[in-house]
């Protein structure tokens, strides 16, 4: 059943059976106060638009029966799992650190977790990742092999960095990504605009720019 997804720089084709939405990163470390994104320097009020659309993409997805996987950056308590040169970015240690939503990007604590508006129900996968590719060091392509998906449709924070990273791997991986603009954040207004510009530039050199609106059209 082939379906078309209105999109920059021309529009993708997609079964809905062979395509999952994955949220990157939505977690409170990155788009609430006291988390690893405001401990960076960055005001996370500006990632939170992304919230309310992919709340709209979330619900049309679930309800058609498509495949849903979250994504959260974050490390193991002792830190084995988090290279040291990481430790530094920021021009001081963070990861780790005590914060007001406890340790700062370690799994189980309370930044780490997904925000309430998305939090994963029974059966989506959730990918504990420590790198900035949902890829890198996790089950993420065994996953999406095991149940033939050709076509990811990429939300989340950051656009530039983790967002970024993901779809370039993706479609190193022989996926088609779609991005819903207003689905991704970032904390750099030009970093968003042009990280959207860099993935559909040069006739989709990285994957598809789009819009919650058709993305919802296309999978409801
Ligand atoms: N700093 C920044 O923009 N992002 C990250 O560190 N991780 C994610 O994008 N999730």
């Amino acid at each position: 059943m082939t379906r078309t997804f209105n999109a920059d720089p021309f529009a993708l084709e997609f079964n809905p059976v062979t395509t999952a939405l994955v949220i990157i990163d939505m977690q409170r470390d990155f788009v609430e106060p006291g988390g690893f994104g405001e401990a960076l320097g960055n005001d996370v009020s500006l990632v939170r638009s992304a919230i309310a659309p992919c709340e709209k993409v979330l619900k049309t997805a679930r309800d058609a029966g498509m495949m849903v996987i979250h994504t959260r950056e974050g490390h193991r308590a002792d830190l084995t799992d988090c290279p040291p040169a990481k430790l530094t970015r920021g021009g001081k240690t963070f990861i780790g650190e005590k914060g007001p939503k406890g340790r700062i990007l370690i799994r189980g604590e309370e930044g780490h977790d997904i925000i309430p508006e998305l939090y994963p129900i029974a059966g989506e996968a959730v990918i504990d990742k420590p790198g900035k590719g949902a890829f890198y060091q996790t089950d993420l392509h065994l996953i999406l092999q095991n149940h033939s998906i050709k076509t990811l449709i990429v939300c989340g924070v950051t656009t530039e960095v983790c967002v970024n990273t993901t779809v370039r791997e993706a479609n190193d991986r022989g996926y088609e990504c779609i991005i819903p603009e207003d689905c991704v954040g970032s904390y750099f207004p030009e970093f968003q605009k042009y990280a959207l510009e860099m993935i559909k530039a040069q006739g989709a050199i990285f994957g598809w720019v789009s819009h919650s609106e058709h993305i919802i059209d296309a999978i409801k």
